[in-house]
């Protein structure tokens, strides 16, 4: 039998790589590792118990109705990581808020706890999305500053999918590896080592309802997408739609619209958490002109349009 290596292990193993003090990862880590556990708990019984499943009756800032499950997600993340030490403060899709630790912590987390929730009720993929920042500000209680760093200051970036089998995929800048949930041991295996993804693909992604909304460009683009038969692949999660396409080579775009002139995804949440672990697989991400790491945030909640995949794919997609 081939040797099995847990996430835990590989953490620890790895931790010298992390350029702040060793412990502190493994720490921040664990919180994602225990809450995804928990998560992925509670999707896979979406189906059986009904007073999960549906939707809360509130709204998230976005105006968007927030599902039960994403509120359970948000609230575990948060309590987790607050009992953990090391985050001083949590910036959530859900909450319209920074919340506060007030603990000192050295760390701040941006995340989306529960990506393409409009998918749960129809058991479909879907994902948390995270990435970790040191604190540039001092004292005990984080500012705004913190989080409107570039996606070129994380220190860490993950995602965690709840598909046919769970997955936590992540990145501290040295490669990206892939650990699968073993269901009947409650634990992440290393399964992909190393990931890189094709410099090419044969995929493309994107919600061709909004196709009459589009620039000329993206339209050009997807209409020799098909004169060259590419495949066609929309989900609706973007974890899903991504963590497709980093594996087999293709592209993503949620390109802005006229009614969403900005795109639909978010730069703190989405953003540049899957362009960083794109960058280190070896694949590219912008929002049409700039690279989505570049880019220096100045809201929380900030949007942008997204083109993120194999570097060829991308690059031909800019051309328009
Ligand atoms: P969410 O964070 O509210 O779930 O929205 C993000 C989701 C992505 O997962 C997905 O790729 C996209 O929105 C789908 O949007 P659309 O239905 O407009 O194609
Ligand atoms: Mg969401």
């Amino acid at each position: 039998m081939a040797n099995i290596k847990t996430l835990a292990e590989f953490i620890t193993e790895r931790q010298h790589e992390f350029t702040y003090a060793t412990g502190e990862l493994t720490q921040l880590l664990t919180s994602f590792r225990l809450a995804g556990k928990m998560v992925n708990r509670e999707v896979n019984k979406a189906g059986l118990a009904e007073d999960i499943l549906g939707a809360q009756g509130t709204e998230n800032v976005q105006g968007e109705q927030q599902q039960k499950l994403d509120v359970y997600a948000n609230d575990l993340f948060i309590r987790l990581l607050r009992s953990q030490g090391e985050v001083c403060a949590v910036a959530s899709e859900e909450n319209e808020e920074i919340v506060h630790f007030d603990n000192g912590g050295k760390y701040v987390v941006t995340m989306d706890p529960l990506d393409g929730s409009s998918n749960i009720d129809v058991n479909v993929s879907i994902g948390t999305i995270f990435s970790i920042y040191r604190r540039i500000s001092e004292g005990q209680t984080a500012t705004m500053e913190d989080f409107m760093q570039p996606g070129n200051k994380q220190v860490a970036a993950g995602y965690i999918i709840y598909g046919s089998s769970t997955m936590l995929v992540y990145t501290t800048g040295h490669g990206v590896n892939g650990f699968t949930l073993d269901p009947s041991i409650g634990t992440f295996c290393l399964s992909h080592p190393n990931m890189t993804t094709p410099e090419e693909g044969r995929i493309y992604s994107v919600n061709e309802g909004n196709y009459y909304d589009f620039s000329d460009g993206v339209r050009n683009y997807i209409d020799d997408c098909k004169k060259q038969k590419m495949s066609g692949r929309y989900i609706g999660s973007l974890v899903a739609d991504f963590h497709r396409n980093l594996l087999k080579g293709g592209i993503y775009m949620y390109p802005a619209t006229k009614k969403d002139p900005k795109g639909k995804l978010r730069l703190l949440y989405e953003a540049n958490t899957l362009a960083m672990i794109v960058e280190q697989a070896g694949g590219i991400a912008t929002d049409g002109k700039t690279r989505i790491l570049d880019l220096k945030p100045t809201e929380l909640h900030q949007r942008c349009p997204l083109y993120i995949g194999s570097k060829g794919m991308v690059e031909k997609a800019m051309k328009g």
